[in-house]
């Protein structure tokens, strides 16, 4: 069940997702110890920062949202890492999220002479005040490759939010291939979800007024969409995550067209044993099936 991503071969395609439990040394080397296949790091900015007042994570009934603002220990504590987390022997992805290009050129550039095997860098991000998110501006998503793509010596990926409308996914994929990005993640939370207490009268997170990223239950159908069209529309393998959290859902992500997937919520709530068990029911869906190698059946969605 091995599977490449830009020349980094991975023993399985299940790994964790940039966000969860990958802040600190510790919970790093935790990712490392367990059957993830890699170790992706919490998306880094210039400088530390401790992240937004909590409450700022919930577990819900069918998923989760957070506001939790980034915290991370800046990019050089994630850089000196990887040269103990390349022990491991697996492949290690740095997940960047500047806040301005310059930053994330900065960025880039150190983790140029870094263990990392491969880049993620987060279009999520406010680039510019006043105006949306580099993913949903695509002059920016355009202005911002063009810069740090001349820039990175390692295969450079970008983790992108969901998109709804067809004509976006073909104007997104028509940039992604022009830069000739590495690979692409898919999807990011769905923004500024809104999660109410009706008892207590109140959100179930402190920033924001309550709004946050919502992920788990909720986005997988929205997440396969994604997978689905972009490796259609892509030249560079896809990395499906959102909302998996059984083998099945892996099963799913692959056949819509996912070289591998990330766990983000279920990860969070049940911690590093989801990708023994979760690789085990892959694994076992997969031999009911029949199949024996991820190409078996990769992107075969059928039609009706
Ligand atoms: O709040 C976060 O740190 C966060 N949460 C997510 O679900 N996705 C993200 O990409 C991030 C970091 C980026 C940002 C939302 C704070 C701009």
């Amino acid at each position: 069940m091995q599977t490449t991503i830009a020349s980094v071969t991975f023993e399985h395609p299940i790994f964790n997702a940039a966000g969860p439990l990958c802040v600190t040394t510790e919970e790093l080397n935790a990712i490392g110890n367990s059957s993830s296949s890699a170790i992706v790091t919490k998306s880094c900015t210039r400088t530390s920062r401790d992240g937004n007042p909590e409450p700022r994570y919930r577990g819900v009934p069918l998923g989760s949202i957070n506001s939790m603002g980034l915290p991370n220990r800046g990019y050089k504590a994630y850089i000196n890492d990887t040269r103990v987390l390349k022990e491991h022997k697996k492949p290690i992805i740095l997940s960047v999220s500047g806040l301005s290009l310059e930053d994330n050129c900065t960025i880039i550039t150190a983790a140029n002479a870094s263990d990392a095997d491969l880049l993620e860098l987060n279009l999520s991000c406010p680039n510019v005040p006043g105006k949306p998110q580099v993913g949903y501006d695509f002059e920016q998503t355009d202005t911002v490759l063009a810069a740090v793509m001349k820039i990175a010596k390692k295969p450079l990926g970008v983790k992108l939010p969901p998109y709804f409308d067809f004509v976006h996914f073909e104007q997104v994929a028509k940039i992604l291939n022009k830069h000739n990005v590495a690979f692409v993640t898919c999807i990011n939370s769905i923004g500024n979800a809104l999660y109410i207490d009706p008892v207590l009268e109140e959100p179930v997170i402190k920033p924001k007024g309550g709004f946050g990223g919502l992920g788990g239950q909720y986005i997988k159908p929205t997440a396969l969409a994604n997978v689905r069209k972009f490796s259609e529309l892509l030249d560079c393998p896809v990395i499906g995550v959102g909302g998996i959290e059984k083998g099945v859902d892996v099963f799913e992500f692959i056949l819509a067209g996912a070289h591998a997937v990330q766990l983000g919520t279920v990860f969070m709530e049940e911690g590093v044993g989801c990708f023994e068990r979760i690789r085990k029911e892959f694994e076992d869906y997969c031999a009911k099936k029949g199949y024996t190698s991820v190409e078996d059946f990769r992107g075969k969605l059928k039609t009706l």
